[in-house]
């Protein structure tokens, strides 16, 4: 059994900060976009104010990384709490000096940080003041924040990931801090987010390439990979359309630096316009990313649907259906198996995922994120036996594995999460972690930290990188 993982490839797993830090109002930190989101949803599934309370446990929680072996991390970098208004004359130093303790520590045990400097977490008052991504405004607050982090940790930190899933930042309002107002509508305006976190993306790149000139930086893109329903080339089509509108877009503006004519296309026959200044082509051509950063959790199996938006009220949109103006319809797969939240689980459509990615952009890739959701519960003994966990490990490294050997360069993978966080969609309810935490929704216990089995399982794969 030779194994197929470099010598050198980075065995990692992921958190967030607001899914994990809790502390939300501590040493100055400033509220997010992302509070707020867990906020609104506090009387049904538990919010960001403790969450798993890494920011006041990460030396245990770094200590547990050390000993099931993780020779990387990936984690994120809370904007607020260096810059608690966002855009403040100077840096608040008790939140610099939380990921200067980190960021040490990690190092000291030889676990490589993986940074996320914009993880669905825009400073409020950023929203407030100019309505967040809508004005342009907030690009130079951003490069004047990542400026500041790559300055001060980036002696260490030699991965950066500029933003995490730019495409569903910019579907949700409440995500990428929105608030309706007066002549700017939400319709109006998303795409023009979505253009400015385009720019805000390439600038941070550019500018780490000049300071860091021997360090990697990239973003990480949520891809959906897709299916047809049947061999009707209707269907055929329709998968194909929502892969490249909903994934693939995303990715070849980052690579190409313009939008892809496929895409132009799209806005022109959706009625999108955005204002597009001259220099920006400039700006989004002269910054490539050195590696594609993959959070892929599923795939999804698609049918042509003929309704119509344009045709219709958008009210009428069936919740099956998905962007491209209703005209695809996400069905369900038979050959697949089910999580209890719908996704199903396929570790074959993550090779041809890795295959697809590579063979678009020959960059080297780091699987920024993939995982299983589920409601673990644990023993009278205190165990937690996630034996599917297991299993969904040992298939998708499986994939990779093959992917490697089908000529995919993938360099790193980052499991999400190493310890149960706040799912972003089920809070507690929804755990990945290799490591238990004992909180429930809204009783949050001791927080103790408890190993699963899986924890085990991934230390032993480690162990002979990757071989068995
Ligand atoms: C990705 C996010 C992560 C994480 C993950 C799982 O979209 O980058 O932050 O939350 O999805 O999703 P969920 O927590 O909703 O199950």
């Amino acid at each position: 059994n030779t194994t197929s993982f470099p010598k050198n490839f980075l065995w990692g797993a992921g958190a967030s900060a607001f899914q994990a830090e809790g502390a939300y109002n501590e040493d100055g930190k400033g509220l997010t976009s992302a509070d707020l989101h867990s906020f609104l949803k506090s009387d049904i599934q538990a919010d960001t104010k403790i969450a798993v309370d890494f920011y006041h446990k990460y030396e245990e929680d770094i200590r547990l990384m050390k000993e099931l072996g993780l020779n990387s991390f990936r984690f994120s970098i809370s904007w607020a709490r260096i810059f608690p208004n966002g855009n403040d004359s100077n840096a608040n130093e008790l939140g610099v000096a939380f990921y200067d303790k980190v960021i040490d520590l990690l190092v000291k045990y030889n676990i490589e940080p993986i940074v996320t400097l914009y993880h669905f977490d825009i400073p409020q008052n950023l929203v407030e003041v100019y309505n967040g991504w809508a004005s342009r405004k907030c690009i130079d607050d951003y490069e004047r924040y990542v400026h500041y982090c790559f300055k001060r940790y980036g002696d260490r930190v030699k991965y950066w990931i500029t933003v995490n899933e730019q495409r569903v930042i910019a579907e949700s309002k409440s995500l990428v801090g929105f608030k309706e107002k007066e002549g700017c509508s939400w319709e109006a305006i998303r795409h023009q987010m979505n253009h400015h976190l385009y720019l805000a993306n390439a600038r941070a790149i550019k500018l780490c390439h000049k300071i860091l000139p021997d360090v990697k930086i990239g973003t990480a893109v949520s891809y959906l990979t897709t299916y047809p329903a049947t061999s009707k080339p209707e269907d055929v089509f329709a998968a194909k359309e929502l892969e490249d509108i909903w994934s693939f877009a995303t990715m070849d503006v980052y690579y190409y630096g313009d939008y892809p004519d496929y895409y132009k296309a799209y806005m022109k026959e959706q009625e999108i316009s955005i204002q597009i200044e001259e220099s920006d082509y400039e700006t989004l051509r002269n910054a490539k990313p050195d590696f594609i950063g993959v959070n892929w959790y599923q795939t999804a199996t698609i049918e042509y649907n003929k309704f119509r938006v344009k045709e219709e009220k958008k009210d009428q949109i069936e919740p099956t259906t998905m962007g491209l103006g209703g005209r695809v319809k996400i069905v369900k797969n038979p050959n697949l198996t089910y999580t209890k939240w719908g996704w199903p689980i396929d570790p074959k459509g993550f090779r041809l995922a890795l295959r697809k990615v590579y063979e678009r952009y020959h960059l080297p890739i780091i699987v920024t994120e993939n995982g299983l959701g589920a409601a673990d519960s644990l023993t009278k003994d205190n165990k937690i036996h996630d034996e599917y966990r297991i299993d969904f490990l040992k298939h998708h490294l499986l994939s990779i594995k093959k992917a490697i050997e089908d000529g995919v360069v993938v360099i790193a993978y980052s499991y999400w999460s190493f310890i149960d966080i706040l799912s972003s969609s089920n809070g507690m309810n929804k755990r990945y972690g290799f490591v238990y935490v004992d909180r429930d929704e809204f009783n949050i216990k001791d927080l103790k930290r408890i190993k699963k089995d899986s924890y085990y399982c991934y230390q032993n794969i480690i162990k002979d990188n990757g071989s068995n």
